[in-house]
């Protein structure tokens, strides 16, 4: 198909699966208007609809009507923005979900596009307003600074999207290149909010005071608002979504958001899971408690668990005995088959966490049979895109070693006979506790209270693994699905295909963070202890096993520092995995752990 037609097909929407797929099993509430129902609307009316329906289907056909009574920047500006207006604000009441809120904002996108070329060209800014967007220094995070792209650029502001990695000096060089009216930093560890902290200290330094608005998983409204906005004199903005980032730039540009800054009211963060176990039952009930427990999620509730059980202190029940490995050193893996890794697919986390079906004010029969009919189809869809398209490769690197702990410390050993060449594939030789010899040194923190948990405490003494004849065992692993998942996404991102980037940005993190249960899994099992695993693989995802995976960054290993040590044993750049300058890993797709044994180790608080 030769360029122009391309662009013509994209351009003259007349038919699109996905909004008929959307709009046939959306339910009136939350989402979109039946097609029909535009029948006798004048063509404004139709038009602002079919913005809030997402419906590209017979589009140009309703704006070549509307430039017979209109110029095709006031179709935009006074048409077409409403539309967005009022997706804006049925995403904020609960009412509309995000997928169905990018579908709106690809409308809008190839109603510009087709409206482009009746536009005269006009000197000077055409937008409300210019925002300079990026993901700070090190951290490789981009969807969440992609999301607040699509949202600020369908609804009428220019945004100069930097990408991720990206230092300071570039983003203030952008600012003043583009005239631009503020800065949006995004980051998705709490090592980016220290780099957000870092930047702004430059910047009061340097007396700057250019507006600055601020998001991320791992920030909070109280850091922004109370730690940073002490230390920064310009206008500085949390936001908690990608609609919040929109709401920053309206206040600004309206000259209102000093008003709302100074009365800014500083709330703790809501516990969104909490909020929806508030209002749910049965088994909707059983799924939010699935996510409640995702590892991800539970920095938060498991400190609320550890002191809701209000134990008496107790030592952690000392070993007869540790399991044996079936090899020391460590191992490759890149045989993996995705069916059997999809079958540790967290859905409640894919569902509502990365594709943001939330329940919201749907029953849950209606949330149920949105799953069914939306999300279960979608994802067997994308399933077989990945097969074809062979977008997903998953490989994994893993390793046993020999241990003991020594107070806070654990103490990872190698025996002396093994050659540092050989240290990072299996060992195959025999070796004694006394030829053993130390090779890394992990600390982790302690709890100051309560049951003083801290992950060491899981393995044996060096004095109990004597008086036992053996040491303790550790496993390490790094597992990812691989860079083309990244360069697929950001491809759709930029085609402005933002349903599906979103969708398949989704499935891909999820496919890694399944791998990382998966192989937890294999380890289990050939350490001889899969026999106490829930049979039914969702309690899995609430630790429903012996043991536990903790990951760098962990509540109880929150050192993320820690990774270039777990890389000295691993060596997974041998996997395509490399760490960023801020300990992030590379692709996005990848996660790492360290996996201990002992029947008691769960997940934990450190305060
Ligand atoms: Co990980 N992870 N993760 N993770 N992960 C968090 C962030 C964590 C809080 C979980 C926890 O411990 N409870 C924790 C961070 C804690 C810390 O920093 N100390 C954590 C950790 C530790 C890690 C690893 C380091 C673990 C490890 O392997 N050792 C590792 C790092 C990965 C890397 O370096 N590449 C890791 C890996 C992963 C997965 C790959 C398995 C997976 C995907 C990560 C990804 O998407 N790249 C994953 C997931 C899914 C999560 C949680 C559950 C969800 C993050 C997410 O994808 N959200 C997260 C816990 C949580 O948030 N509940 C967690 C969906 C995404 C669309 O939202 O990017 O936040 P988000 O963007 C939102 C808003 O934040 C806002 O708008 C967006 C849309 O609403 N927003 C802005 C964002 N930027 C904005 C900018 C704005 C305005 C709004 O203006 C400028």
């Amino acid at each position: 198909m030769s360029e122009e037609n391309k662009n013509n097909q994209e351009l003259h929407c007349t038919y699109d699966p996905l909004v008929l797929f959307m709009a046939h099993y959306a339910d009136a509430k939350s989402t979109k208007k039946e097609t029909s129902s535009y029948v006798g609307m004048a063509v404004e009316e139709r038009l602002k609809q079919r913005i809030i329906d997402g419906d590209k289907i017979g589009l140009d056909s309703d704006l070549t009507e509307g430039l017979k009574t209109y110029p095709a920047l006031d179709i935009i500006n006074n048409i077409l923005l409403g539309g967005m207006k009022v997706v804006g604000e049925l995403f904020g009441a609960g009412e509309m979900q995000l997928p169905f809120v990018l579908q709106s904002a690809e409308t809008m996108k190839t109603a510009v596009k087709y409206l482009e070329p009746f536009m005269e060209k006009v000197e000077g800014e055409q937008s409300k307003g210019v925002m300079v967007l990026a993901t700070v220094k090190g951290d490789v995070h981009d969807i969440g600074k992609n999301l607040v792209d699509i949202i600020l650029t369908n609804n009428g502001y220019r945004v100069v999207n930097l990408g991720i990695k990206m230092a300071l000096e570039p983003m203030l060089d952008a600012f003043a290149r583009e005239k631009a009216d503020a800065i949006g930093m995004s980051g998705l560890l709490v090592k980016s909010t220290a780099i957000m902290k870092e930047n702004l200290e430059v910047m009061q330094g340097r007396g700057l005071e250019i507006p600055v608005v601020l998001g991320g998983a791992a920030l909070t409204r109280k850091f922004v608002e109370k730690d940073l906005r002490a230390l920064y004199g310009g206008t500085l903005w949390y936001a908690q979504d990608a609609f919040d980032g929109l709401h920053f730039m309206e206040k600004l540009k309206s000259g209102t958001i000093n008003d709302v800054v100074s009365t800014a009211v500083i709330e703790e963060p809501v516990d969104e899971i909490e909020e929806e176990l508030d209002n749910a039952t049965g088994e909707e009930s059983k799924m939010v408690l699935a996510k409640r427990d995702v590892p991800w999620l539970t920095g938060i509730t498991q400190n609320s668990k550890l002191k809701t059980q209000n134990k008496v202190e107790e030592e952690i029940t000392r070993l007869l005995d540790v399991p044996s490995p079936p090899f020391w050193g460590v191992d490759v893996q890149e045989q993996f088959i995705l069916d059997s890794i999809w079958k540790y697919i967290n859905e409640v986390a894919l569902f509502r966490g990365q594709w943001q079906l939330k329940r919201g004010k749907k029953t849950v029969d209606e949330y149920t049979k949105q799953v069914e009919e939306v999300a279960r189809p979608k994802l067997h869809e994308l399933m077989l895109l990945c097969k074809q398209q062979h977008i997903l490769k998953p490989q994994a690197v893993y390793g046993y070693f020999p241990c003991w702990s020594e107070g806070d410390d654990l103490v990872i050993l190698k025996p002396n006979s093994v050659l540092s060449d050989e240290l990072h594939s299996k060992w195959d030789i025999p070796f004694s506790l006394d030829s053993l010899s130390e090779y890394q040194r992990f600390t982790f923190p302690r709890q100051p209270s309560g049951k003083h948990l801290c992950i060491s405490s899981f393995f044996l003494t060096k004095e109990e693994a004597i008086a036992l004849g053996k040491p303790d065992v550790v496993a390490f692993s790094a597992v990812t699905v691989g860079r083309k998942a990244s360069e697929y996404t950001a491809k759709l991102f930029a085609d402005n295909k933002y349903v599906e980037y979103l969708y398949l940005h989704g499935l891909s993190v999820e496919t890694a963070e399944a791998l990382a249960e998966f192989l937890h899994k294999i380890i289990r099992t050939e350490l001889g202890i899969g026999d106490a695993d829930a049979k039914d693989i969702e309690r899995l995802f609430s630790q429903g096993y012996r043991g536990s995976r903790f990951s760098f960054g962990y509540p109880a290993c929150p050192n993320l520092e820690d990774q270039t040590k777990l890389f000295d044993l691993l060596h997974p750049e041998r996997i395509d995995i490399t760490l960023t300058e801020e300990y992030h890993l590379e692709p996005e797709q990848s996660t790492t752990a360290i996996i201990c044994h002992h029947p008691e180790a769960r997940y934990f608080g450190i305060k």
